[in-house]
C-alpha cells in the first residue's frame, strides 16, 4: 500500500513539475537585452537576485531608452542622478539607492546596500561615498546628449516643463531661482500633475523566480527629466518600485513616480495575489487605485506569482499598448507581451 502511495506521489510530483514554467523573468517595456541577460543566469540554475542585478545593470550600461543609466533625464542643474532597488523575497531584505551621483552602476550599488549593510536605502552624495568605499568608480554621468537636452530646456524652452508650483517668478513661464508665494496652497489647491509620456518615464523593473523558487525584484532609472535636484521617485522605494515575497511572488511598477509612490502599487499587487487574485487582476487593482485619484497619471504594473503566472495592467498610454518581456523555461526565446491600457476602470 505504502509503495503505491510513494509511486502515486512521485508521479504527481513529476506531473506538477512538468507543468511548471519556472524559472521565469518578466521585465517592463521592451527591455529585451536585460531579459536575455537575466534569463541566461536563471537557466543555468543561478540566483534570482543575480539575475535581477545583472539584468538591470545591462540596461544601465546600454542607457535603455535614455531613461535608465547615465546620460539621461538631467535634473534642473543638468546633472543625471540614479535610483535603483533590489529586493530579496526569500529574506525580505532590501537594498536601494536614490539620487545617486557620479556612479554609473546604481543597481550594483543597491545590491551592496543589501549585502554589506543593515540599512535599506542610501541617498545622494552620501550614497556616492558608500559606493566609492565599496570599490565603485566615480565619474560624471553627463554626456554630450544630456548636456544638449539640458541646454535646450534651459535656454530655448525657458525651463518648461518643470515641477515647481506656488513660487515666484511664475514657473510656468520663467526659470528659477524661485522663492515661495505665501498662502499659495489656498489659491491653487487644484494643481495638475506634469504631463508625462513614456520617453520621460521608462524605468526598468524586473521580477524573477529561480530554480529554487526564490523570488527577487528590482528597478533602475534616472528618474524624471528636469526634476528638482534631490527628487526621489518611486523606483527605489520598496513596495512602490518593486516588491518580492517568496510566499506569493513579486511585482514592479513604472511610470509617473511622484504619483505612483503614494500608493505602493507593487506591494498592493503582491498583497492582492496573496488574497487569491491572478497577476493580471492584482496589477489592475493597483493601477485602478491610483487612477481613481489621478485619472491622468501614466504608469504600469507587472506581476508574477510564485507558480509562474504573470500579468500586467497600465494606464494613460493613450492608444499604445504597454509592452513587457517574459522568458521562462518553456520558451525557446523571450516573448514580448502587450496589454491594452483602455480596459474599463470600475
Ligand atoms: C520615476 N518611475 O522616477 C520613475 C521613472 C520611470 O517608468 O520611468 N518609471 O518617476
Amino acid at each position: 500500500m505504502s509503495k503505491i502511495c510513494i509511486f502515486l506521489s512521485l508521479t504527481l510530483a513529476l506531473f506538477v513539475n512538468s507543468e511548471q514554467n519556472t524559472p521565469i523573468v518578466i521585465t517592463t517595456w521592451n527591455f529585451v537585452n536585460s531579459t536575455i541577460t537575466a534569463w541566461n543566469i536563471l537557466k543555468q540554475g543561478g540566483y534570482s537576485l543575480d539575475a535581477i542585478e545583472r539584468g538591470t545593470s545591462i540596461c544601465e550600461e546600454q542607457q535603455c531608452d535614455g531613461t535608465v543609466g547615465y546620460g539621461g533625464s538631467p535634473d534642473e542643474d543638468g546633472e543625471t542622478t540614479l535610483d535603483a532597488l533590489i529586493m530579496d523575497g526569500r529574506t525580505m531584505n532590501v537594498g536601494a539607492v536614490a539620487a545617486l551621483r557620479r556612479v554609473k552602476h546604481a543597481a550594483s550599488v543597491a545590491r551592496h546596500v543589501l549585502e554589506h549593510t543593515k540599512h535599506s536605502i542610501l541617498v545622494g552624495e552620501l550614497a556616492t561615498q558608500f559606493a566609492v568605499r565599496m570599490g565603485f568608480h566615480e565619474e560624471t554621468l553627463t554626456t554630450p546628449d544630456s548636456k544638449r537636452m539640458w541646454l535646450k530646456w534651459y535656454y530655448r524652452d525657458h525651463c518648461q516643463p518643470n515641477f515647481w508650483m506656488g513660487v515666484t517668478p511664475d514657473p510656468s513661464k520663467f526659470c528659477g531661482p524661485y522663492s515661495k508665494i505665501d498662502n499659495f496652497r489656498h489659491k491653487y489647491y487644484n494643481w495638475l500633475p506634469i504631463k508625462v509620456d513614456r520617453f520621460n518615464h521608462d524605468t526598468i523593473g524586473m521580477v524573477a523566480i529561480d530554480r529554487k523558487g526564490d523570488v527577487a525584484a528590482g528597478t533602475s532609472t534616472n528618474g524624471a527629466k528636469f526634476k528638482i535636484p534631490g527628487r526621489v521617485g518611486d523606483s527605489p522605494i520598496p513596495g512602490s518600485g518593486a516588491y518580492a515575497d517568496n510566499t506569493v511572488g513579486g511585482a514592479t511598477a513604472t511610470g509617473d513616480g511622484d504619483i505612483m509612490l503614494r500608493f505602493l502599487p507593487s506591494f498592493l499587487a503582491v498583497e492582492e495575489m496573496r488574497r487569491g487574485a491572478s497577476p493580471t487582476e492584482a496589477a489592475r487593482t493597483a493601477i485602478n487605485r491610483i487612477a481613481t485619484h489621478y485619472p491622468d497619471f501614466m504608469g504600469a504594473v507587472i506581476a508574477l506569482s510564485i507558480d509562474g503566472a504573470y500579468g500586467a495592467a497600465c494606464h494613460g498610454l493613450g492608444d499604445d499598448p504597454f509592452p513587457f518581456v517574459v522568458q521562462d523555461i518553456t520558451m525557446h526565446k523571450y516573448k514580448i507581451e502587450k496589454v491594452n491600457c483602455s480596459w474599463p476602470l470600475h
